[in-house]
């Protein structure tokens, strides 16, 4: 089961890959700007946000061809976040995904541009998706930009800012996490039921189901700065980073963080139980992000 599963988490990545290079090769830009936008795209990642959306569009379709502009979009977006938080006025960090930071490479003024281009270009590629009708176009481009934005993502990173060296509660947290990674991934999970035409209803449902699924993905995460090789190796305790940001260890415990992972999984497999469809592929990436270990 669990080779399927990363099989099919394989085939998609090289899939992405393949329709980056389709709408990076014919793009003419300035030559720098577009090294670095690709250097931070193609910088490996686990593409987890690509492929929750397509699996959520193969809960209620077959026909995958029609989410591509939107996983690469939405990867897009996840890249220009991480490529402006690792800039020294933000969380200053060196290296991303095992390379450098797109501004220890580049300088600062082109790692900005060069999300602000992933940024704008991302909504660029929807509306030129001939495989979209204007009405799913608008819907995407819509919630995308609800998702990444000022009431979503951006909302997340300052209330983030805002907490550091505070003491936060649970409730806090999970407001913080819910925008800052939460809606992302809210966005992959009902984006791609609408292209998949499920109904409102399905829709709905879905999105509280992802709702706890990204409480997952950053418990999981905080976990990991604990437990996993940057934990062992003294990022977790040891560096500025993870000295003045709230997470769940250092909330509830490492155990008392474990129990809560368990919490929210035990909901969002409850909420799939009932979301009327075949969500198996949604069930098991579930179980995949809570497990993960990088
Ligand atoms: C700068 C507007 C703006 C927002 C930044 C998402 C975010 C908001 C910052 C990232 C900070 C961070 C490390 C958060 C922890 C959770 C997270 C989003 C981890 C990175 O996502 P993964 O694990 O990364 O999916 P890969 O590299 O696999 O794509």
């Amino acid at each position: 089961m669990k080779q399927l599963l990363e099989g099919y988490i394989e085939s998609n990545q090289q899939l992405f890959l393949d329709k980056v290079k389709e709408h990076f090769k014919p793009l003419t830009i300035p030559e720098q700007l577009k090294k670095s936008m690709l250097y931070s795209l193609e910088a490996g990642g686990k593409r987890l946000r690509p492929i929750l959306l397509r699996a959520s569009f193969e809960t209620y379709s077959p026909n995958v061809e029609k989410t591509y502009s939107t996983q690469i979009a939405l990867e897009m977006i996840h890249t220009y976040s991480l490529i402006h938080d690792d800039l020294p006025a933000m969380d200053d960090d060196s290296y991303r995904r095992g390379l450098l930071t797109n501004h220890k490479v580049f300088g600062e003024a082109t790692a900005i541009l060069a999300g602000d281009g992933l940024l704008t270009y991302s909504f660029e590629i929807i509306a030129n998706d001939p495989l979209l009708s204007e009405v799913e176009k608008v819907y995407i481009l819509r919630e995308l930009a609800r998702a990444s934005g000022p009431s979503g993502m951006v909302a997340g990173q300052i209330l983030d800012m805002e907490a550091e060296n505070q003491s936060v509660n649970l409730e806090q947290l999970e407001k913080i996490h819910a925008l800052k990674t939460g809606e992302l991934l809210r966005f992959a999970v009902s984006a791609g039921a609408f292209l998949g035409n499920a109904t409102e209803e399905q829709i709905q449902h879905l999105e509280q189901f992802a709702y706890y699924l990204g409480l997952i993905f950053q418990v999981q995460d905080d976990i990991l700065d604990v437990t996993g090789d940057e934990g062992k190796l003294g990022k977790a305790v040891g560096s500025d980073e993870s000295n003045h940001k709230s997470t769940y260890p250092k909330l509830l415990g490492l155990d008392g963080a474990i129990e809560m992972k368990k919490r929210y999984t035990e909901k969002a497999m409850e909420l799939l139980k009932h979301a009327n469809a075949n969500t198996s592929r949604l069930a098991e990436l579930t179980t995949y992000f809570s497990e993960r270990d990088h």
